[in-house]
């Protein structure tokens, strides 16, 4: 089917934090690339995001800060809408699930799968805190990972192995809230019965197999051959939507409403377009093509959840493709912003400009495999391609144009074979860079893009114009005049990746009227002679070594006044009595054998001899210790701690290690010797 016009999506994002380069890379400047091409094609497409403004890290934040969830929402909603419009990603819409459009159109949702008995309801194990007195969302719960032994494993899934589980799996979980230890509780939620979509989801996904990214294709089998299974889509949390018709204090699980944002905030955007029903023209129509931009840990929702959610409503188009991305580090490091090494978007803009951080991203676009951004590549881009090539080429035909010809588009004459290949240089590159756009290769698309930029001052130095300006003023007429059409020519082919530099060219060829800003443009339209330009323009600053030092060196610093922040400590348990602590059996043992276990980068399985008998412990100690480092030493367990199973494997006990971000755990050992068995208190 023809498809009539284009739905774009980007992940919205948690309103709990400001945006940095790495969300940027992921589901955003790939996002705005791609429209922005697109609407140069004279396509109907219609970019629509907004802010996620539920779930617990909201609740988090605003609980660390002692602020309210709306103070935290509304902060980094404005923070990260400016920061967006700062770097040209040109949204239709940028809207919030907090406001009344999108819980409507969330209860709306909830209702009608009610209503048609699509949903089951039934009690949930949970983890509930009996300090906080509250269930624990996923966020507020800490503990050791069932699948790799991770120990800050988090109540849904595992940042070390990304592995999905359910919270009451978690081992020696812990309260963030309180740091109590949570009690088991049943809990009645509703649940969407993802496992009756399996095989509709199989066949939706077979359709995309071969338009589909492999990174996203490979997560998706490994879903679907784990077969689907119902999803809770309720939480008992007193921020969020509300589900309709239970008690206060029951909310949709924020998942199941967050991709329910794009479609109220299309409403949001139709209605303030004065036409409220045009949303569904988008969202209920055969023939439009909906790509949703996300990140790789969002593959889950938008390639299953979201779409079983859309073929249970009915009416609704799927997803044509989610190009999701790989993450972006930074200077080799994932970004922390606890560890201040981060690149806050809004920061950044105060200082540089948005294009060539936009260019730099998208050579370095994490589209098949993680990638970096360095400051000293980032310098490179700016100054040995953009400024030294695009930059160079476009100053040397405006000077020599002011200079020689009174700063108006020469008269061509006769154009040899040198001019002929070069003007059709254009035609060719908008090919090849449409093709990379339509096939969602980014950095491919710059590269071919920029290329017409190389053979451009490779075009200008060939034709000598310094010289045939006297030798030949008409053969350097042509070559300014043929110059000039190229930088008509790249500012069309830069405005996906370069916005701001192609207004800037825009102003200097103060573009006719009748110049069609449009992709096929520089193909066939000719600036015409006498056309007077404008003024010169100075497209990049270079950036000097002196500024990427200062950048790099403020990476992991802290800033003034955050050093007490960074030695801030974990909030103290509360008081126990000596009968409580007489309750824990503590006993000094010799590891007599210590192995990796296999399939875990984290876990080494150690037997410990206590005197009285021998141990088999697992400990989430591997990336610290070798194995056979261990072997002989004397070390501190607790010895009535009932058994758990980690990675199949029984843990009769734990073994005593200090630890904190930095240093993740240190064994503590008796500091002289202590036979087997001895008690510690
Ligand atoms: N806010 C997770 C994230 O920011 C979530 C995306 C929602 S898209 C509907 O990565
Ligand atoms: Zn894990």
């Amino acid at each position: 089917m023809e498809q009539k016009r284009i739905l774009v999506t980007s992940a919205l994002p948690y309103a709990n934090g400001a945006i940095h380069f790495g969300h940027l890379a992921g589901a955003y400047l790939p996002a705005d690339m791609y429209v922005r091409y697109q609407r140069l094609r004279g396509r109907d497409v219609l970019y629509i995001c907004g802010s996620d403004e539920h779930g617990v890290s909201i609740l988090i934040s605003s609980k660390n800060e002692g602020v309210t969830p709306k103070e935290i929402i509304d902060r980094y909603h404005e923070m990260n809408k400016s920061a967006f419009e700062r770097v040209g990603i040109s949204f239709d819409n940028y809207s919030r699930t907090s406001l009344p459009v999108h819980h409507e159109t969330a209860q709306e949702w909830f209702a009608d799968f009610r209503e048609r008995d699509l949903l089951t309801r039934s009690s949930e194990k949970q983890l509930y805190d009996p300090e906080a007195r509250m269930f624990l969302p996923d966020r507020f719960v800490v503990g050791i990972c069932p699948h790799c032994g991770y120990e800050r494993a988090y109540g849904d899934q595992c940042e070390n192995c990304s592995k999905y589980y359910d919270q009451t799996e978690l081992i020696h979980p812990r309260s963030l809230l309180s740091d109590a230890d949570p009690i088991v509780k049943e809990a009645q939620h509703w649940h969407f019965p993802l496992g009756d979509f399996q095989e509709k989801l199989e066949e939706y996904v077979a359709s995309h197999e071969k338009d589909w990214k492999d990174n996203v294709l490979q997560q998706v089998r490994s879903w679907l051959k784990a077969k689907l299974s119902d999803r809770p889509i309720s939480r008992d949390l007193t921020w969020g939507v509300q589900v309709p018709g239970e008690e206060e204090g029951k909310v949709l699980y924020v998942w199941f409403e967050a991709v329910l944002g794009y479609i109220s905030s299309t409403k949001e955007w139709a209605a303030r377009e004065d036409t409220p029903d045009r949303w569904k023209e988008y969202w209920c129509s055969e023939d439009t093509k909906y790509v949703a931009f996300i990140g790789k840990d969002n593959i889950v929702f938008h390639c299953l959840m979201f779409p079983a959610m859309l073929m249970a409503r009915g009416g609704y188009v799927l997803p044509d493709n989610v190009p999701a991305n790989e993450f972006l580090n930074l200077e080799g490091k994932k970004f922390s912003k606890s560890q201040n090494w981060s690149i806050e978007l809004k920061e950044f803009l105060d200082e540089y400009p948005a294009d060539p951080l936009r260019y730099t991203l998208a050579m370095n676009m994490p589209e098949t495999r993680d990638s970096d951004f360095y400051w000293k590549d980032f310098q490179a881009r700016n100054n040995n391609e953009l400024a030294d090539i695009l930059g160079n080429f476009v100053n040397r035909t405006a000077h020599f144009t002011g200079k020689h010809f009174n700063r108006t588009v020469p008269e061509a004459g006769v154009l040899d074979e040198t001019d002929e290949s070069f003007l059709a240089e254009f035609a060719k590159t908008a090919e090849m860079v449409a093709a990379n756009y339509e096939r969602y290769r980014f950095r491919d698309a710059v590269v071919s893009t920029m290329n017409l930029a190389r053979a451009a001052n490779k075009y200008f130095n060939d034709r000598e114009p310094w010289k045939t300006i006297k030798s030949d003023p008409a053969v350097c007429a042509t070559t300014l005049n043929c110059s000039l059409q190229a930088i008509y020519a790249l500012s069309v082919f830069i405005e996906p990746v370069l916005p701001f530099t192609a207004e800037k060219l825009r102003h200097f060829l103060a573009l006719p009227d009748d110049a069609p800003l449009r992709w096929d443009g520089p193909a066939e339209y000719r600036l015409p002679a006498g056309h007077k330009l404008g003024e010169k323009v100075l497209l990049f600053d270079k950036i000097d070594d002196k500024t990427v030092e200062a950048e790099t060196a403020k990476l992991g610093a802290m800033a003034a006044g955050d050093e007490e922040e960074e030695r801030t400590y974990p909030p103290l348990k509360p008081e126990i009595t000596i009968e409580d602590f007489m309750r824990l059996d503590l006993r000094t043992g010799t590891i007599r054998e210590a192995e990796k276990v296999p399939k875990s980068n984290k876990l080494i399985r150690i037997i410990v001899d206590i005197g009285s008998e021998q141990r088999q412990i697992v400990a989430g100690i591997a990336k610290q210790y070798k194995p056979e480092d261990l072997v002989g030493k004397t070390i501190v367990i607790v010895a009535n701690l009932k058994p758990a199973k980690l990675f199949g494997l029984e843990s009769q006990g734990m073994l005593l290690a200090g630890s904190t971000e930095d240093t993740g755990p240190v064994i503590l050992t008796p500091l002289s010797d202590l036979p087997d068995g001895a008690q510690v208190k």
